[in-house]
């Protein structure tokens, strides 16, 4: 297992479309394996492929906030949304692809969740809570979309500017 370096803003890869997974392959349970490592290290409490610059449809949530509580990790592949309450609620959200930012966003407060796990097999799993916001916000990530993008064009844009002021002193040379 290997931790992999996380794309950040503005990186274009982020705004990519995943593409589907033809099925779960241990090519495929390698990465979330190296998706798992990398979630828990940064820490998180879920990650999309296209977070480590492979744009496929996978997903790795561990939803259970508790530090002293046994990981529960569960392996998403190409997970669509089949159902979506009318109920909202609102999470301030976070995203490691774009570090330090965090506001309010709302979103469906249960979803169904149809995917097939980390042996092949189509499950289908009712969300909510955490659980919930993390799948919608990390199935937003494999649609080229960001939690920013729920937010004022005003507050967008200046995290994506601040976010490219950084990335080009990076490269400046001192
Ligand atoms: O997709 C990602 O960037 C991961 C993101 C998931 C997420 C968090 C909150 C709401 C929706 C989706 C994160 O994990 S951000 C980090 C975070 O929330 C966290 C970090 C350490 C402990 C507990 C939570
Ligand atoms: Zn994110």
């Amino acid at each position: 297992m290997t931790i992999r370096p996380i794309v950040t803003l503005p990186d274009p890869v982020l705004k990519t479309v995943s593409k589907p997974v033809a099925g779960v392959d241990d090519e495929v349970r390698a990465l979330f394996d190296d998706m798992l490592e990398t979630m828990y290290d940064a820490p998180g409490i879920g990650l999309a492929a296209v977070q480590i610059g492979i744009p496929r449809r996978l997903v790795v949530l561990d939803a259970v906030r508790d530090e002293d509580a046994p990981r529960n990790p569960i392996c998403f592949a190409n997970p669509e949304i089949v159902w979506a309450s009318e109920e909202l609620s609102e999470y301030e959200e976070g995203c490691l692809s774009i570090p330090e930012v965090y506001d309010m966003v709302t979103r469906p407060a249960e979803v169904k969740v149809r995917f097939l796990d980390r042996d092949g097999a189509e499950q289908e799993m009712h969300c909510s809570g955490l659980l919930a916001t993390c799948i919608q916000h990390e199935i937003d990530h494999l649609n080229g979309v960001l939690f920013i993008d729920y937010l004022s064009r005003l507050k967008r844009d200046r995290i994506v500017k601040k976010f490219a002021k950084a990335k080009r002193q990076e490269k400046e040379p001192v």
